[in-house]
This record gives structure tokens, sequence and C-alpha cells, in this order.
């Protein structure tokens, strides 16, 4: 207990044990021990494969043994999937097993799949979700509409569901929005976005998949203007207003984007994704004056080499100036000094949501990365876990802007049957313009989450030796918020000359990868006994350019002892400018795990689904696994969260 205090006596540590280095999920890439796990499970696997063959079942390939399934996602085995088929991105999460294969998943009780639901994350009462389209605030309503499978927990027959809110956090549930009634939809009211013009007229305009799973986009716009809830939508006789161009494939042209309002020519723009023939992601731009009539814009917005289809493009201005602009967000039109452009793809290769900072210049249709090196699709990601298909809007309410992303299940379709639902919509996050480190956005979740906090525990200055798990006494810990700032023992830093060249989070071991310098940080949704847990956590290593850097990860392989999941350790570098602390922000809301590092220059997203670590045993600790420093969490505050109760929609409402 040397040189640890804690405000709250009540709350006194058990005692320190050391973080188990046994785990529920091993790391194959660096251990040989998995390696050969690994081997023999192919080797099985090929045989199975084989009698499989002989014995006359061609449908799907049987699922690998418990010893390989649990480690990781690496293993080569896929699950048939529906998305690329349709022409879509991959929809599902790889784990095993499929609805296919025969073999029996994990035994999931009614207890645990009931607990995974989530209680202030935005989720539709029941069925599959996946992209959030079209948000906007209206007439002092929020709406947001997204990619739903009415009749099902798996994708497919996707239709428009719609909730509206005052707050962004308390949803009430309409009637969906639009369903796939036109032969221009046929396959599927796809992923869209709002504008709304300066006389207040709202345009959606949206991507179907028609009855020859063609992409085409549509126009859709309110029945009644009036109707601050927007119940019902009108599709427009114009449909289909745009079909693929030419050099543009059938089903590579998707998701437009909100229209920006270009002066020189009095026109309306809009960006849609696709790719080329060399399997570059482009961007390509046309202008309107009514949405129903369209021009293609000469040339491309934007094209990176060798990263695939781009989904979703998202296309929007940040004021970078210090001053009081930089903390408001921009209008999708606004442009001028001291303003640059994002532009977000969804790369379908990896289903990661990339963005980079840039130039855009009208007039000749281009837009330029400040920093070649750290182009779209191949640099900074929104978030470096669980998050996808996002897209911004621009509240005039609050002067923000605002991102909402998907969050996909890394559970089976079969346990998501079970469940009856699939997939979440992340913590909906004010994006900024970091003028700090003047290379990255800053996310950090909006201010209307912090009204849910309720009771909190704060402690200071607890110091952690090297090897070392600290319990916090919380029981319960299924919701929370929680706010953490460390500092890493001074000397240690100083003499680590040789400290982890090149470390990576995903090709590390995770939190029990012993470094000089890290892994420190939290142990959220944790047992008593550590046998389940996931790890949020710095661990800082030099650079090959001699420099020490701030990794930020989530260790996903201890989540849970179920097998039937994919885990992984995921993350990245995250700036820590001189003087400042090491901080975090985390939101636990069953089964997902959000953070925030440094203000929310760096974000990851987890699914986890515990089997222990539910109800009132989910515990956090704090736990420092470096061999060479101690660490001290200069401040730790915990909040309970209170849960916001998604109603179906009522007239009371
Ligand atoms: N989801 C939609 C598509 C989009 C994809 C289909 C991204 O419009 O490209 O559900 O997840």
């Amino acid at each position: 207990m040397d040189g640890r205090h804690l405000e709250s006596s009540t709350l006194l540590p058990i005692a320190y044990v050391p973080i188990p280095s046994s785990a529920a999920g091993h790391h194959p890439s660096r251990c040989r021990t998995n390696a050969r796990l690994l081997a023999l499970a192919l080797a099985a696997f090929c045989l199975l494969a084989l009698a499989a063959f002989l014995s006359g079942d061609r449908t799907s390939p049987p699922p690998p043994t418990s010893s390989s399934s649990s480690s990781s996602s690496r293993v080569a085995f896929r699950p048939a999937s529906r998305g690329p088929s349709d022409g879509v991105s991959e929809k599902t999460s790889g784990a095993f097993p499929t609805l296919l294969s025969a073999s029996p998943s994990y035994p999931w009780t009614n207890a645990m799949l009931q607990w995974q639901r989530t209680g202030f994350h935005f989720q539709p009462p029941k069925n599959w979700m996946n992209d959030p389209n079209g948000p906007m605030w209206y007439k002092g309503w929020y709406h947001l509409f997204y990619q739903y499978n009415p009749d099902s927990a798996v994708w497919g027959n996707i239709a428009w569901g719609h909730a509206v809110s005052r707050d962004l956090v308390h949803w009430d549930h309409l009637p969906l929005a639009m369903v796939p009634d036109r032969w221009y939809d046929h396959s599927g009211v796809w992923t869209g976005s709002a504008t709304i013009l300066p006389t207040g007229q709202i345009i959606m305009l949206y991507t179907g998949s028609t009855n020859e799973s063609v992409q085409v986009q549509n126009l859709a716009v309110p029945a009644d203007p009036a109707d601050p809830l927007l119940k019902t939508w009108v599709k427009s006789d114009s449909n289909p207003v745009l079909a693929p161009p030419p050099g543009i494939g059938a089903r590579d042209f998707r998701d437009p984007t909100t229209a920006w309002y270009d002066p020189s020519d009095d026109t309306w723009r809009i960006a849609i994704g696709s790719k080329d023939g060399s399997h570059a992601g482009i961007v390509i731009v046309y202008k309107t004056r009514d949405f129903a009539r369209y021009e293609l814009v000469p040339g491309v917005l934007h094209r990176v080499p060798g990263t695939g289809m781009w989904e979703c493009v998202d296309f929007f201005p940040v004021a970078v100036e210090e001053g009081p602009a930089a903390v408001e967000g921009m209008d999708t039109s606004a442009a001028g000094d001291g303003v640059r452009h994002v532009l977000k793809a969804s790369r379908d290769n990896d289903r990661q949501d990339y963005y980079a900072i840039g130039t855009y210049n009208a007039v000749t249709n281009t837009w330029r990365p400040e920093d070649e090196g750290m182009d779209v699709g191949i640099g900074l990601q929104y978030d470096w876990g669980n998050f996808y298909a996002s897209k911004t809007f621009y509240d005039p309410e609050k002067r923000r802007r605002v991102l909402w992303g998907w969050i996909g299940e890394t559970d089976s379709e079969r346990t998501d049957l079970l469940k009856g639902w699939a997939s979440l919509q992340a913590i909906p996050r004010t994006v900024l313009f970091d003028t700090k480190t003047k290379s990255n956005l800053l996310q950090w979740p909006v201010e209307e989450v912090e009204k849910l906090r309720m009771s909190s525990k704060n402690f200071s200055m607890i110091t952690i030796d090297a090897g070392s798990v600290f319990p916090i006494n919380i029981t319960g810990g299924t919701q929370l918020d929680i706010e953490a700032e460390f500092e890493i023992e001074k000397a240690a830093l100083a003499t680590a000359v040789e400290a982890d060249v090149g470390y990576n989070c995903s090709t590390s071991s995770g939190a029990t990868d012993r470094g000089m310098l890290g892994p420190f940080g939290l142990l959220v949704l944790a047992n008593g006994r550590l046998s389940e847990k996931t790890a949020v956590y710095f661990y800082i290593a030099r650079g090959t350019d001699g420099n020490l850097h701030t990794h930020f990860c989530h260790d996903e392989l201890r989540s849970s002892s179920a097998s039937d999941i994919v885990k992984r350790v995921v993350g990245s570098t995250v700036p820590v400018l001189d003087g400042e602390r090491l901080s975090v922000r985390i939101l636990v809301d069953h089964s997902i795990v959000e953070s925030f590092a440094q203000g929310g220059r760096t974000c990851i997203t987890s699914r986890v689904y515990p089997t222990e670590a539910i109800y009132n045993a989910a515990k956090v600790f704090l736990f420092n696994n470096a061999t060479s420093a101690s660490v001290t969490a200069k401040s730790l505050t915990i909040w309970k969260m209170n849960s916001t109760f998604s109603d179906p929609y009522t007239t009371q409402a």
C-alpha cells in the first residue's frame, strides 16, 4: 500500500495481484504453441472438409475445433457472406458458427444474452440494424434513420428505420420511413443523406439497389414538412435520379452525401463513393439545381490507389484556426479562409472508416490531403475498433457537427438470432479539428451523455507498481462513464532506451505483453478472478524514428470465455503533447466499450460478450503490466450511468 492514496476510505483496494497471463484468448501470431495449434486445427479442418466433401455435404465447410476458434479472428475460416454477393460490404462478423454450419455454439444462457442489450446506446427494439442514414435536426427534433431489416436479426430486406429525440440520447421509435417497394429500390433502400435547403425544404437522397441489383440514387421528400416528426416520406416520380455513369460498375455506385452549395455557379453538389478499374477508391461529384436532374462534374474529387471501394463517403468543413470558430461545428456549405475539408471513406476491403483533412477546390473539383502519407484509406481512422459506415450532420441548434457510426456485432449470426437483435450505433460524437496537434480530429461524446451520469466515485493519486493490478471497489460496473488521467514514472521514461521499437497494438499480445513502459490502464467488464476482462490501455514504446510514442489499445482477447466470438487487439498511436498527462474516457454499456484517448484524438470501440463479468459481477481494475515503471492514476472518476429506455412512439410523445 506504500505511496497509494485514496480519497474515499470506503473504496480501499483489496490487494495487489498480478494480471493473469493465462487467458481466455491467446494471440496466434506471437506464440509458438498457438502456431502449432493453428497448424493442427488447419490439418483437422482439411480432413473434416475432405470427409464432408466425400459424404456429400457441400453446402458449408465444417467449423474449426474449439481450440482454433477460441483464439482470434485470424484463423482463416470465413462464413458464407451475403453482403458482397448483393453488392455491398461484408455484413457478417466472421464469427463461428455460421447459420449454415452444424456445430453447436457456446451455450449462451438467456441471462447472458439479455445482459448484452445496452442501457444508453441507440438500438431498435429488435432485429438487424446497420448504417446511420440521413441524420438531421428539424423543428426541435433530432432524426436518425438507419439501415434496418424488419424481419430478422441478420442483414437483408433493408428498409429505413426511424427514430426521433430531443437530446440525442432518449429516443422514440417511429414507423419505418421507407421500405423497398419500387423497382429502383426493390433489393434494398440503402444508405443516404439529408440536406436541408436554406428555404427549410428537406431533400433526402439514398441509394436503391434495383430489381436487378444495380445501384442507383433516389430522391425522397417528407409528405408533410409541417410535421416535425417527419413520419411519412414520398419517393420522387423522377426516380432513379442517377444511374452509374460510364466506367463505374453497376454495384460500385452508392451512398450519396449531404449536398453543399457552390455559389460560383449557384448549384448544389453531392459526392458518391466508388472504385475505378485499378481498384483505387474514388469520389465522384455531381451538381444539381433541383435534385432531380444532375450533371457529372468532370474528373474525380479524389482517388487513392489500392484502397478499393469507398462506401458512405462523408465530406464536410472544419475550422482550423485557433479561436471561437474552432470550438463550433460548421454547416456543410461553409467555406473560406481558415476552413479545411474532411474527406471520410468507409473502406469496403477492411470495413474501417478512414479520414484525412485537406483543401477543397470547387473550381477544379479536387481535394488534396495536407499529408499525402496519411491519405484517405491509408492513414487516420475515426475509430480503431468496430465502427463503420459513419455519417456526420450539422446541428444548427447547438452549432456542432455530430458523428454517428454503426457498431456491428462480433459474435456469430446464430447468437444474434437467439438474442433477436444485432448492432448498435456508437454514442453520437462531436467532431472538431484539433488545433493543438493540427493533424487530427477530436471526437467526444455529445454533452447530453453527461446528463445520464448518476452516482460517482472519485479517486486520486493511486500509484500502481510495475506488474500489478489494483481493484476498484465497484460492483455492477455495466453502465459506466469513466475518466482517468495517468502519469508514468519520469525516471523510467528517461532510461528506456530500447523500449519496444515498432510496437503495434494489433500485432501485440495485448495487455499481457510486458514491455518496459506498458501496458497500463484499466480493465473493465472484469470478473473477480480476472478470467474475463477487457483491457483499455496505453503502451509507450520507441518508434522506428527513435522517439517515444504512445499507443492506445483495446485488448479483446480475454474479454469472454466464449469461443464463438471474433476477438482482437486493436488501436493506434495517440499524440501526446509536451506537458500533457495521459487521459482516457471510457463508456461501458453492457456489450460495448467505447474509449476516447487524449480528448478524442484516438478512439476505439469494442463489442465484448463476457459470460461471468456481467450484472453485479462486472468489476473495474487499474493495472500496470510494465516491467520497469510505476504508473500513477492522478485522478479517476467513475460514474454509474442511467438507462435511456428508448420507447416505441406513441401519439403522446
Ligand atoms: N450499407 C448499405 C450500403 C452501404 C453499406 C447497405 C455500408 O448502402 O454501402 O446496407 O455498410
